[in-house]
């Protein structure tokens, strides 16, 4: 049964293109509703129509073995196929993906970086529940079945702002490619005022430069370090440790400077063969490293974090001061297979690629740019999949380029409730194919949005119907009601009206 929304949300897709090919067909009576007993009406319109063929063998394959259609909820078969939906034998079944599969690349900006440090983790909720590191190249893959609703990924690096994919439910996604990877700002340390610096706090600024300022003349691990030549226990094997021989040179064991531990050939006396097997060995010049000692904060990659280490932080953190994990990154996601979200989402900033694949979302979906530093706009690439959504969608930021891409046959959007949509783009030439469908109650265009916001051309449909209602339709929303005063009109935007 919890199964039960997105085989509404599937339904609603199949039904919907019954409805449209019932408009274009001519049977305008029955407003589009696609009942049981005007199926085989449908049939017959096509039947009459002149070079309908093609038409008319899809309309039999999503009709044929359909015991009964009623308005979503009708089996889902023939239209709705996907590769990774089996039927289980029973039709009224189908086992979907309860588990993540996530490929990708990650790149870092800044030098000294070494990529297989870069952790990737998957979260139910927000319990870890998987764990794997980059590759050296930056690429990564991870695998986790059984995970519950609500999922989260997380990309991490010390020394570095995190990244976050949260709510992305259950399915297979690819984030970043090898030319565009998925980056990772520097200038992050674990400074945390409220976790006991255990972890970033997400956001880069001036306390992680005075918090680097903290671990100054802390060295890492070098050489071969042995304590048994250490012999002011300084951790350090060096020129001191030589003096240190040197000043206990002598004769024979009973002399009170003799120490056996200087006593390296064991001869019974301290002299310059010991301190050249120390001065000529492998020990000397080595540190065993302080514990407290962070690589990350090793800029220049010396050995000890210094003075001009401090001053990169310095630098880096008054330059991107207040740079965060959700408002300065670009997001790249690109389904590798369907993908089911069970809760709601917002993807800001994130160009997303449906692939050919279908995301279903029983809930709303913000998708949008947050952060208009970031001008360009992202992309949502419908590119052949279908995006079908039980809820809301907000569309786009007032200001922004964010676009909405369709351009393929197969291309199918459809919103279950309320549409709230807003670009400066110009969609000429962007919703070329497919079909959106339109379920909800209202339908909003903001009126700050451009002019050819909305575009519908070539053979891109739009289906504006409630089942359940009365559906307003605020397309244009200008100041004035009407289009102005010499007949033109106050925006360009253009659907086909399938009538
Ligand atoms: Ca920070
Ligand atoms: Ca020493
Ligand atoms: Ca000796
Ligand atoms: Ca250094």
């Amino acid at each position: 049964m919890q199964q039960k929304w997105y085989k509404r949300i599937i339904s609603g897709v199949l039904a919907s293109l019954f409805a449209v090919q019932l408009l274009v067909y001519g049977d305008a009576g029955n407003n589009g509703l696609v009942m049981v007993e005007n199926i085989k009406a449908v049939g017959n319109a096509i039947e009459q129509q002149i070079n309908s063929k093609a038409l008319k063998a899809e309309f039999d394959e999503a009709v044929g073995g359909l015991g009964e259609v009623d308005y979503f909820n009708i089996a889902e078969r023939g239209l709705f196929r996907s590769a990774s939906l089996q039927s289980s034998g029973n039709n009224d079944e189908i086992v979907k993906p309860d588990g993540l599969t996530i490929n990708g690349y990650v790149g870092q900006y800044g030098t000294y970086s070494d990529l297989s440090k870069v952790k990737i983790l998957i979260f139910n909720d927000w319990t870890l529940v998987d764990e794997t590191y980059a590759q050296a190249d930056g690429s990564f893959y991870i695998s986790v079945a059984g995970l519950g609703t609500s999922t989260n990924i997380k990309i991490e690096c010390d020394g570095y702002m995190p990244r976050f994919y949260r709510s992305m439910g259950h399915g297979s996604y690819q984030f970043g490619t090898a030319d565009n990877p998925e980056m990772l700002y520097p200038g992050d340390t674990t400074y945390n005022e409220n976790e006991s610096n255990r972890w970033s706090d997400e956001q880069i600024t001036s306390d992680d430069a005075d918090y680097v300022y903290g671990f100054i003349g802390l060295r890492d691990a070098k050489g071969n370090y042995d304590s048994k030549y250490d012999f002011n226990n300084d951790r350090s094997i060096d020129p001191e440790d030589l003096a240190l021989i040197e000043e206990h040179y002598c004769e024979n064991t009973d002399d009170e400077k003799y120490l056996l531990e200087m006593d390296l050939n064991l001869d019974g006396k301290i002299d310059v063969d010991d301190y050249d097997l120390l001065n000529n060995g492998p020990h000397k010049d080595s540190y065993a490293g302080d514990e407290d000692f962070k690589p990350y904060m090793d800029k220049d990659n010396d050995g000890e974090i210094d003075a001009s280490d401090y001053q990169w932080f310095v630098d880096y953190c008054s330059q991107y001061e207040g740079y965060t994990s959700g408002a300065n990154y670009i997001y790249n996601v690109k389904l590798t297979g369907d993908c089911y979200i069970d809760t709601g989402t917002w993807q800001y900033n994130t160009n997303l690629d449906l692939n050919g694949y279908t995301m279903a979302i029983n809930g709303n979906l913000a998708f949008m740019t947050s952060n208009l530093n970031l001008l360009d706009g992202v992309i949502l690439n419908i590119n052949g999949g279908r995006l079908l959504i039980n809820g809301e969608f907000y569309f786009g930021q007032a200001q922004s380029y964010d676009r909405l891409i369709m351009t393929n046959d197969a291309d199918v959007l459809m919103v279950t409730k309320n549409w709230y949509y807003t670009t400066l783009f110009d969609c000429e030439g962007s919703w070329t194919a497919g079909i959106i469908l339109f379920y909800g109650q209202h339908w909003n265009v903001n009126e700050g949005a451009g002019y050819k916001c909305i575009y519908s051309s070539g053979t891109h449909q739009i289906l504006f119907y409630n089942p359940y209602g009365k559906q307003t339709i605020l397309w244009d929303n200008p100041n004035t009601y009407i289009n102005n005063e010499d007949g033109s009109l106050n925006t360009l935007r253009t659907y086909e009206i399938i009538t």
